[in-house]
Parts: structure tokens; C-alpha cells; sequence
């Protein structure tokens, strides 16, 4: 779509950091990061909101499912200590809607993971 940012990333008219990629998907690192990792998923098709892919479920099933493989990939996976109480572990989310802080209008998902800054203050 003309004039969508992450769209000129996909086409790679607009340079940014890959860090995964395959025929529907693309995944890179945010450029204003919020955390350690900060990475974004996207669907190479343009869907401006969550709202608009909601009738492509497989579509979202892979965005979701690339979430934990570039976790482990980044160092951030959810793991266990010796008594089995669940350590580390990364933010998967979609901002819909300016009311859901959405800035850029197609569709991604973040992977936000490592040490941050707001933990334990509420
Ligand atoms: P959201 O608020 O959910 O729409 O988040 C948009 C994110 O996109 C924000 O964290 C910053 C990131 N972003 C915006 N423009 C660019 C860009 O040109 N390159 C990269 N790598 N990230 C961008």
C-alpha cells in the first residue's frame, strides 16, 4: 500500500534490521526499542489493523507462533529454575486502534523481551 511504512519495509524500499523472513512474513527490529529485544512481526500483505485480518486466522497463527522461536533465537524464552518457577519471558502484542496505541497502521506484532524498566512497579 502506497505510503505504508512497514509496507516499504517489506519491499525493502525502506532498510531495517531482518531478523526473520519467509513468503508471508517478515520480522525486524524495532527502531525505537522499549526493552533489550524489541522485535516486530509483520504480514508482507498489508492489513491496516488486527480488526482487518481477523478473517485471515492462519495468517495470525503464524505471526503468533513465530513469537516464542525468535524469543529462544533472542535469548528471551520463558525458563525454568532449579525449584521449576518460570524465569525471563517476553510481551507478544498487538496495538489496535488508537485507543490500543497503534501508530503504524499494518498490522504487527511486537516480541518485547529482556530486563524492563517498568517490572515490578505495578
Ligand atoms: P505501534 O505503536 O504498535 O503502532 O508501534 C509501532 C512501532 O513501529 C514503534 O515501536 C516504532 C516502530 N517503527 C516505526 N517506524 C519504524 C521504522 O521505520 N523502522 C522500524 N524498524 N521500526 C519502526
Amino acid at each position: 500500500m502506497e505510503n505504508c511504512i512497514f509496507c516499504k519495509i517489506a519491499e525493502k524500499k525502506i532498510p531495517s534490521t531482518t531478523v526473520y523472513e519467509d513468503d508471508e512474513l517478515l520480522a525486524f527490529k524495532d527502531i525505537n526499542p522499549h526493552a533489550p529485544v524489541h522485535l516486530l512481526v509483520i504480514p508482507k500483505k498489508h492489513y491496516s489493523t488486527l480488526q482487518d485480518a481477523a478473517a485471515a486466522p492462519e495468517l495470525l497463527g503464524k505471526m503468533l507462533a513465530l513469537a516464542p522461536r525468535l524469543a529462544e533465537e533472542f535469548g528471551c524464552s520463558v525458563s525454568y529454575d532449579a525449584d521449576g518457577a518460570p524465569t525471563r519471558g517476553y510481551k507478544a502484542l498487538i496495538n489496535s486502534g488508537p485507543d490500543g496505541g497503534q501508530e503504524v497502521y499494518h498490522l504487527h506484532l511486537h516480541v518485547v523481551g529482556g530486563p524492563q524498566p517498568w517490572r515490578g512497579k505495578r
